[in-house]
């Protein structure tokens, strides 16, 4: 018998219904620039961080009198406190504190995938500690890519292909969708120029243009941080 667990890739939020219910842990991965961010705020001590889908959800919060990030197609909305680069929460006024999140497609998937028993957030700045903390928990796995407005996209893809190639290495886990082999091969031929492997993705076009260079080449630099961030009763904490 095969007592190997599953390692999964599901491309885009859109298909996560043809995947959930078989699997343990999700993975909710946004490289460009949700998780990162997120993976940086935890780095620099941030208590928790409130993940919502829409403007108005967070508008509210912010009515409320919470501080409140929001971010749509890469830009900070008018009148929050902040969006999503990285850079933005390594702040030591963000130290210990509660803070509200929406972005176009990473807090989407987070809440897309909160009825799994546990999701964590991955990036490639998480990656080592977090495909650790993975092969210890021995349990079926599934990476959801966040995409681009439930379209495929190349750097979510690629960090999930590393993080199975990390816990296929293993012999613990097993991979059987055509979705989690191709993000392996991705990963093999991106893993050691990250940067120039996507010069030409789209997102990573986007980005260049709002001139969010030192963004882009912070999220794709692995290892930055060994946090892993976890879903616990609709916000995000430190593992
Ligand atoms: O889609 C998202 O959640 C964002 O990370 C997109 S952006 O990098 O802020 O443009």
């Amino acid at each position: 018998m095969d007592n190997r667990k599953h390692i999964e890739v599901c491309f885009t939020p859109g298909e996560y219904e043809y995947f959930k219910d078989e699997y343990e842990i999700v993975v909710v991965i946004d490289v460009l620039r949700a998780t990162s961010a997120i993976c940086a705020a935890f780095h620099n001590g941030i208590k928790s961080i409130i993940p919502v889908s829409t403007i108005e959800e967070a508008q509210e919060y912010k009515d409320k009198g919470y501080l409140v990030g929001a971010e749509r197609k890469g830009q900070i909305v008018e009148g929050f406190d902040f969006g999503n680069s990285p850079y933005s929460y390594m702040n030591d006024e963000l130290k210990d504190k509660e803070v509200v999140l929406t972005t176009t497609n990473g807090t989407k998937a987070l809440n897309i995938a909160k009825g799994a028993e546990t999701v964590v957030v991955g990036s490639l700045n998480n990656l080592d500690a977090l495909c650790e903390w993975l092969v210890e928990q021995n349990k079926n796995t599934l990476c959801l890519c966040s995409g681009w407005q439930d379209k495929f996209n190349l750097e979510d893809t690629i960090c999930a292909g590393a993080i199975s190639e990390y816990l296929l290495s293993t012999g613990q886990f097993t991979s059987d969708e055509d979705s989690s082999i191709a993000a392996k091969y991705l990963y093999l031929s991106a893993w050691d120029r990250y940067m120039g492997f996507l010069k030409a993705s789209s997102h990573r076009r986007r980005l260049k243009n709002l001139n969010l260079n030192e963004d882009i080449k912070y999220c794709l630099t692995p290892n930055q941080t060994n946090v892993i961030p976890i879903l616990k009763d609709g916000k995000l904490v430190k593992l």
